[in-house]
């Protein structure tokens, strides 16, 4: 009889535990896998995209996704994610807004068993605390970018000063994008970097910085800027200053979004190195695998291409973004 109502107490205790370890999990009421999401912020036509794709991908995949707006703050992202490892996720991704200082919140999730996917932007942590990395080659748009306007400018006999518009700093895709043109338009000794500055990827940060590049330097005939958005914003300036954009400064920048490629049918770009925002259905899919113990690639590079003025006019009937 002792022994009986020993494995009955027994039994009773190991459902109990079950039960509180079920119930810690804080799991979707339907079991759906739920993924915390850590966003940039809301800075550009390229990000309003990108969060537009990861949403409609985890409704599409049957995926809870808490989702946070970072506000370009990186303290509003470490937050976000310490939440999300409180919460129990299953599964962690985030577009870290800077490179650096996400060590200690890696090894946390790590620590805590919970699976982290890097999207569109790197960190400088080590890699064993995150499964992949999804995005582009920023290097490789950068290099585009100077390939074309070495091209552009090879029968050029006197200097041609650029002025380059630079992601917000500290950015991997502001770091890559500058040493990829950098080493690119290297190759043609009159093609000269006259100043370079941070407009934090968004329109008005371009147009501020591009008034102060007029102001101080008489001479400019190209701008780089690091994505569509700094370009459009330094287009007003450039026009409030009597100046003929895509003739009398030529502007290459990178991303394709929808306005940029207008901009550069209508004349006013003249080059665009793609940078796919459409990350979702491949991040959804990351997720499931990740969450199932699966072994997914340590890095997946986006496809993209370039365009000219020409191929944005053909391109844009049917642009997704
Ligand atoms: C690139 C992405 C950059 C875009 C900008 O993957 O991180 O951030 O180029 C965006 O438009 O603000």
């Amino acid at each position: 009889m002792k022994i009986k109502k020993m494995v009955a107490g027994l039994a009773v205790s190991l459902l109990a535990i079950g039960g509180l370890a079920a119930c810690g999990k804080d799991k979707a009421d339907d079991g759906k896998l739920v993924l915390g999401f850590s966003q940039v912020g809301s800075e550009s036509g390229w990000r309003t995209a990108n969060t537009e794709s990861i949403k409609a991908a985890a409704a599409e995949a049957g995926i809870e996704l808490r989702f946070d707006d970072a506000q370009q703050k990186q303290e509003n992202q470490l937050k976000a994610i310490r939440q999300f490892i409180a919460d129990k996720v299953d599964v962690i991704a985030f577009s870290p807004v800077v490179v650096e200082g996400w060590d200690a919140v890696l090894k946390e999730a790590y620590d805590a068993g919970i699976p982290v996917i890097l999207t569109d932007r790197a960190v400088n942590s080590d890699a064993k605390y995150y499964k992949t990395f999804l995005g582009s080659d920023f290097v490789k748009e950068g290099r585009l970018a100077g390939e074309w306007l070495v091209n552009e400018e090879k029968d050029a006999t006197e200097d041609v000063n650029i002025v380059e518009l630079q992601g917000t700093t500290g950015a991997a895709p502001a770091i890559d994008r500058k040493k990829g043109f950098a080493e690119a338009i290297a190759a043609n000794p009159h093609l000269k970097v006259i100043a370079s500055q941070t407009g934090d990827f968004t329109r008005a940060g371009g147009k501020q910085v591009m008034e102060q590049f007029l102001k101080a330097n008489p001479k400019i005939d190209v701008l780089f800027a690091h994505n569509d958005d700094m370009g459009l914003g330094a287009l007003e300036a450039i026009v409030a200053a009597g100046k003929v954009p895509g003739k009398d400064i030529k502007i290459i920048t990178i991303d394709a979004v929808r306005d940029g490629m207008q901009a550069l049918a209508d004349g006013k770009f003249n080059f665009i190195a793609e940078c796919s925002p459409l990350l979702g259905p491949q991040l959804m899919d990351l997720a499931k695998k990740v969450h199932a113990g699966e072994t997914v690639p340590a890095r997946i590079l986006t496809e993209e291409t370039t365009f000219t003025q020409e191929t944005a006019k053909a391109a844009l009937p049917t642009r997704k973004y």
